[in-house]
């Protein structure tokens, strides 16, 4: 049994293996970097294959609000250019520190992007598996924090799609969900 706590409007929680800009989702969150200026991994690929509307929006919010980056464990929408998606919601995931517990902003990824999603009037939001790429975070631990706080969110999101890219990640977040 698990002790995670369910949150009253908690959203029901879903797990595919594949890749994240083909899910057709009212919003799909991109493990950003604070520059928003796009990167590797999740992020180049959704820039890549959503075009260029997601990065002109993404320089306008730096202009008008990030001049100094977005900031770890906050989250902001964009348009989702020509995904399937109806926005893109960048989230900066903390690189893992062997030497300092960063769970709490891997976490506040997760509450911040669902903030985000009730504020667009989102119902249905698709998450990679945050910092478990480039940032280094083990992908066990960050499935643990991923599936516990979005199990413990209170949000009108209605159904949460982790979309995990290869096998072991899948199998880490299944055995978290069980
Ligand atoms: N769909 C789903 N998951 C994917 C995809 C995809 N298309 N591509 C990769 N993954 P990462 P981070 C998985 O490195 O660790 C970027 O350069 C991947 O296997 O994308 O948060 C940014 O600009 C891994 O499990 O994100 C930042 O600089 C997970 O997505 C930095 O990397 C996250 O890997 C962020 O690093």
């Amino acid at each position: 049994m698990s002790s995670d706590r369910a949150a009253a409007r908690a959203p029901r929680l879903t797990l595919v293996q594949g890749d994240i800009t083909e899910q057709a989702v009212d919003a799909v969150v991109n493990a950003a970097n604070s520059s928003l200026l796009g990167g590797g991994g999740v992020d180049g690929a959704i820039h890549r294959r959503g075009g260029p509307d997601i990065l002109a929006e993404c320089r306008a919010l730096r202009a008008s609000h990030y001049g100094r980056g977005l900031p770890t464990g906050q989250a902001v929408a964009t348009t989702a250019g020509r995904l399937p998606a109806r926005w893109v919601i960048h989230t900066v995931g903390p690189v893992h520190s062997a030497s300092e517990d960063r769970s709490d902003l891997l976490a506040s990824c997760h509450r911040e992007s669902l903030r985000v999603a009730d504020e667009l009037g989102a119902r249905t939001v698709a998450f990679p598996a945050i910092s478990t790429g480039v940032y280094g975070w083990p992908i066990e631990e960050a499935a643990r924090i991923a599936v516990e706080t979005v199990r413990a969110a209170d949000t009108a999101v209605e159904e949460v799609r982790f979309v995990l890219f290869d096998e072991r990640a899948y199998a880490a977040f299944a055995a978290r969900m069980e």
